[in-house]
């Protein structure tokens, strides 16, 4: 659902409240096509997700600026020559031309500029306090820093509008994972699968699919973002799915700028072998019981770890570990078999709010810590709940990482189940006061499906 304008006028509010300028300047740039090189040819457009939000507008070089001073938003659109709309249709026209930006600016040229967005110079690592009070030195990056960190802040929290469209996102996957329970079977290939699954996306509504297929089968499901043409994008190589096989999808549409994120693992054509059957319902247990954890004032971090216990005491009764489920957690161990994150937050970008510095790990800053896995969970919240369970050869068979755990890991148990592929279950969760809604709850799990 589009946002009305009073919605995005109280988001541009509460960000502007966040920033607390006082007569800065602020251009936020949706962003241009990006070339391909030694072509005229350009890859599909997306905008910067801070300026989707903040105008509900994709058009390439939509931008959105902001007087401090006067405290007042100013919105610039593209718009096309007679020349060029001989080639293209023309952008839905938003604010300002885009030509009057130039004009704009040169008004409040003897104030302090700050742009974000496209091609904002972000730093890579939080600056180093150097000022003698404690404040952080006037770094130009730090100010592109701290303002989209504050943009991130409030896309954490989702309001209605944006949660309407990943309701839609979550639809158009369920009818894309409908037919591969009622379609997918031995004997098809990777690319068939995912073929088929996307177009009942599209056919649901979704413009584009939230991020690219991963349709694993068999010891595929070892590579987490195994993908079509990752190998050699001229002659990319499928597999066949076997009688027996895992198949690990995952997989989302794309409705309004907002993604879902949806992993299943079935095995085709035959009942579950045990460890099939052991694995995939240890997986499934880890995630319900951390579903179950996606509550106000949790914090992210301790969600996860629980997974990770999960996981461990679950490869311990199999025979794969040897000893504290607690400890094979701290120790690394674990993370042998599932050596990812339990989940991420979800919106605009699959991996939302990631172009921030210190996104992917815990962070003692007051304003980063909360965009990290440090993250206290609150309402309005919507994050991926995602344990697995793989047999990676690029770790299993590490001669340092198989001395370094010699005792704890069965390795004669292990290398039994190589080429076993890996088993994920993945549903996007809104956090609410209340119990948390999973938001991809109609799409089932099946253990077989073929
Ligand atoms: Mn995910």
């Amino acid at each position: 659902m589009k946002p009305t304008d009073e919605v995005l006028a109280e988001r541009r509010a509460r960000v502007a409240k966040r920033w607390e300028l006082t007569d800065e300047v602020v251009v936020l740039r949706a962003g241009e096509p990006a070339g391909w090189s030694g072509t005229d040819q350009h890859f599909a457009f997306l905008p910067h997700p801070d300026v989707a939000y903040l105008t509900a507008v994709g058009s390439p070089g939509t931008t959105l600026a902001f007087d401090a001073a006067v405290g007042e938003w100013e919105l610039f659109g593209p718009r096309f020559t007679p020349e060029r709309l001989v080639w293209e249709q023309p952008p839905t026209p938003v604010g300002q031309p885009l030509d009057e930006l130039e004009a704009w600016l040169e008004q409040r040229s003897e104030r302090k500029l700050i742009e974000l967005g496209a091609g904002a110079a972000m730093p890579q690592a939080l600056p180093v306090p150097t000022a003698s009070d404690g404040s952080e030195a006037q770094d130009p990056a730090n100010a592109v820093l701290r303002l989209s960190a504050a943009i991130a802040l409030e896309r954490i929290t989702k309001d209605d509008a944006e949660l309407d469209d990943i309701r839609q996102a979550a639809a158009a996957s369920t009818a894309g994972f409908e037919w591969v329970y009622q379609h997918a079977a031995p004997g098809m290939t990777e690319r068939e699968i995912q073929v088929g699954m996307e177009a009942q996306f599209y056919a649901a509504g979704a413009p584009r699919v939230a991020y690219d297929s991963i349709v694993a089968s068999g010891p595929h499901g070892a590579y987490l973002h195994y993908v079509y043409a990752g190998d050699d994008p001229l002659r990319p190589a499928t597999r066949t799915v076997e009688t027996g096989d895992l198949l690990l999808i995952d997989a989302g549409a794309q409705f309004g700028g907002y993604a879902s994120d949806v992993t299943r693992t079935m095995v085709v054509g035959a009942d579950p072998t045990d460890e099939q059957e052991f694995l995939w319902k240890l997986v499934l247990s880890a995630q319900q019981q951390t579903i179950d954890m996606c509550r106000p004032g949790m914090v992210w971090k301790e969600v996860h770890l629980a997974a990770a216990r999960i996981l461990g005491a679950g490869l311990v009764e199999m025979g794969l570990l040897r000893g504290d489920p607690a400890e094979l957690v701290t120790e690394g161990v674990v993370a042998l078999f599932f050596p990812h994150g339990l989940g991420h937050l979800l919106g605009l970008s699959v991996h939302d709010i990631t172009s921030i510095p210190y996104s992917r790990e815990p962070s003692d800053d007051p304003l980063l810590s909360q965009l990290g896995p440090g993250r206290v969970l609150g309402p309005g919240m919507v994050t991926t709940v995602e344990p697995g369970v793989y047999f990676i050869d690029a770790l299993l068979c590490d001669p340092a990482r198989r001395a370094k755990f010699a005792e704890s890991v069965v390795w004669e148990r292990v290398d039994e189940l190589r080429g076993f592929g890996g088993i994920r279950i993945e549903d996007d969760v809104l956090v609410t006061e209340g119990d948390p809604e999973v938001l991809t709850a109609a799409i089932d799990k099946p253990i077989r499906i073929g």
